[in-house]
């Protein structure tokens, strides 16, 4: 299996080239953010607790989405491999994917991470907010402090990876094509 995680900031492109990664090797995409939106639109428990704390930008806990993952995992097995989108967002959580990989005798083989300046994400989120109606992209405010969650509970996820030797970085900004193809070349050289 070939499993990767694509991280970034909030606005990165990490759900746009998971996309494209899906097409090309037919990976199957984990997006967090879309599992939480799903319970949110579902009003389920976990998605009441989890809509505050998205609305203001804040990370919702570890375990709610450590638990979501670890049931998908277990749904969908045997399939070529998976693309982790917005997770691990906490060390805690990279520690907890580890866990569970190692547990179906798989492993993380990369994490590839989209490098964009803040200005060019909060200008990126704010046009996404107009038409998606997301709450949590309409409010320059809150955008600032889902950059600042990143910065101070998410970058830190880079040096795990850093220190397995799988961490690799490509600029995020350029066409959606120009980054794919750097993108691809990483894994291609895997
Ligand atoms: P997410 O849904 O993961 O939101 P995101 O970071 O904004 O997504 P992404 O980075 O994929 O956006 P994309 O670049 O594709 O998380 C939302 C919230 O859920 C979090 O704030 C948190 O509260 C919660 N959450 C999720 N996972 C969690 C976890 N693991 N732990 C705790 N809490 C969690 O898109 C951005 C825009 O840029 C798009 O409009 C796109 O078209 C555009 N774009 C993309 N590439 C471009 C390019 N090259 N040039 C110009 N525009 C581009």
């Amino acid at each position: 299996m070939l499993n990767l995680v694509l991280f970034g900031p909030p606005g990165a492109g990490k759900g746009t080239q998971s996309q494209y990664l899906v097409e090309k090797y037919g990976l199957m995409q984990l997006s967090t953010g879309d599992m939480l939106r799903g319970e949110i639109a579902q009003g389920t428990p976990l998605g009441l607790e989890a809509k505050l704390l998205m609305a203001e930008g804040k990370l919702v806990p570890d375990a709610v989405v450590i638990g979501m993952i670890s049931n998908k995992l277990d749904a969908n097995k045997g399939g070529a491999g998976f693309i982790f989108d917005g997770f691990p967002r906490t060390v805690a959580q990279a520690e907890a994917l580890d866990e569970l990989v190692k547990s179906k005798n798989e492993a993380i083989a990369a994490m590839i991470a989209l490098e964009v300046n803040e200005e060019e994400l909060e200008r990126r989120l704010l046009e996404r907010g107009k038409a998606s109606g997301r709450p949590d992209d309409a409010n320059p405010e809150v955008i600032r402090r889902r950059i600042k969650e990143y910065n101070d509970k998410t970058a830190p996820v880079a040096e795990f990876y850093r220190n397995q030797n799988k961490f690799s970085s490509v600029n995020g900004i350029g066409s959606k094509e120009e980054i794919l193809n750097s993108v691809v070349a990483i894994i291609d050289s895997l």
